[in-house]
């Protein structure tokens, strides 16, 4: 812990866990879903993949994921406070930030948890499938607006964001805090948000304001914000040591950053309740679903019907306007036979990414891509 900012806001606290360096407990080769890993996933919901029909999916549909409890803030009295390695530091309220000019980005969101629970074994945290992804059009306040005003200093590094929410985590008793390089959180569509989808944000998503980055995975975009701190010195945070891709509890790994390209289709039919298989009826089917990456645009989609043995390529929509890294929309033809079958799709990106039918192994679960299976069951003639 380097910076003042995370020394002052963090300690240790003995009963639940170790260290900042110990990574989360991993689940013995098919052990079930435990009592607390049920606890998160009934907290933290996923978006039910009918939602992918929608280009802006309807704020109560979105994802979520809030390591602590929501704080309950007063709009009247909250400010948020930029300071650090500035010329002028200074507070500014909800009233003056949403008079100030403002942008509206569109942008597609994703856990880096994502695909947690399907990676053997599992990383034992909030157990997603597929499902930890939602679009929505932010509006609010462009950073570096808010940095140049403040005037940062030279020798600047980082640029620290404290969320109003506390907590412990493996032991580390914290507030939320993310860090981004100076360059990184001075570039475009970075914006300090207080409307998602034209509303005031609700409380679950950060009410009164929130960070949004576009093409980041989720852990960047930092809730209920109140503090933007300018730092000479990388920010060594817990939530740093967190979100790394390691591959053993010793390994330091690589950060955990932008999102990996990834393809997801609507399920097609109607589902089976309790499993949630599908069911269709011979014959042409359309199935659509989105696409994206944080890394480059996405340039191809791919659908196979069986499994990833064959593939066609899918039509691709242009991205919803005022875009970045956001989702697009494609669509593809599946002529269904009676029978049992698994679909699934693969997206690549302009920068030559492109999604695996099985995403490679890490010990906290993060950025698993590996394709959706999802199971059809085609009714007989
Ligand atoms: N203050 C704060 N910000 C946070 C979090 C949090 O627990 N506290 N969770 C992060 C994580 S891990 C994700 S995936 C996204 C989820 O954003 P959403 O709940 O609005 O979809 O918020 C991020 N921002
Ligand atoms: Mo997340």
């Amino acid at each position: 812990m380097t910076t003042s900012a995370s020394r002052e806001k963090t300690r240790q606290v003995e009963p639940f866990g170790d260290d900042v360096s110990t990574p989360a407990r991993v689940a013995e080769p098919g052990e079930a879903i435990s009592y607390e890993e049920l606890q998160l996933a009934a907290r933290n919901h996923g978006m039910p993949l009918e939602a992918l029909a929608y280009d802006l999916t309807p704020t109560g549909l979105h994802y979520l994921l809030t390591h602590y409890d929501m704080p309950v803030l007063d709009p009247d009295t909250w400010r948020l406070q930029v300071d650090g390695l500035v010329q002028t530091p200074y507070a500014v309220g909800l009233d003056e930030l949403r008079s100030m000019e403002a942008v509206t980005v569109t942008v597609t969101f994703e856990c880096a948890g994502n695909g947690r629970a399907r990676h053997e074994p599992r990383a034992q945290s909030q157990p997603w499938l597929v499902e930890a992804v939602g679009t929505a059009a932010w509006t609010g306040v462009p950073l570096a607006r808010l940095l140049e005003r403040a005037g940062v200093r030279d020798g600047a590094v980082d640029v620290v964001f404290t969320g109003a929410d506390h907590g412990v985590e493996r032991g580390v008793e914290q507030d939320y805090q993310r860090a981004l390089a100076l360059a990184d959180a001075r570039s475009d569509g970075v914006v300090v948000a207080y409307a998602m989808n034209g509303a005031p944000l609700p409380p679950q998503h950060g009410f009164p304001v929130r960070l949004v980055v576009p093409g980041w995975y989720g852990m960047a975009q930092v809730k209920w914000l109140t503090g933007v701190e300018v730092v000479v010195e990388p920010f060594d945070g817990f939530q740093h040591h967190a979100y790394r891709l390691r591959q053993g509890a010793d390994d330091p790994g690589e950060p955990v950053t932008r999102i990996e390209p990834r393809a997801l289709l609507v399920p097609p039919g109607f589902p089976d309740f309790y499993s949630r298989v599908r069911v269709v009826r011979p014959g042409e089917v359309e199935v659509v679903g989105r696409a994206w990456s944080g890394w480059a645009p996405v340039t191809r989609v791919e659908l196979s019907t069986d499994g990833g043995a064959t593939w066609a390529d899918a039509d691709l929509d242009e991205a919803p306007a005022g875009s970045l890294y956001a989702w697009r929309r494609w669509r593809a033809r599946w002529d269904a036979q009676p029978g049992e079958h698994v679909l699934t799709a693969r997206a690549h990106d302009a920068d030559g990414r492109s999604q695996p039918r099985e995403a490679g192994w890490n010990r906290g679960g993060f950025a698993n891509n590996s394709g959706q299976r999802e199971r059809v069951v085609c009714l007989p003639r």
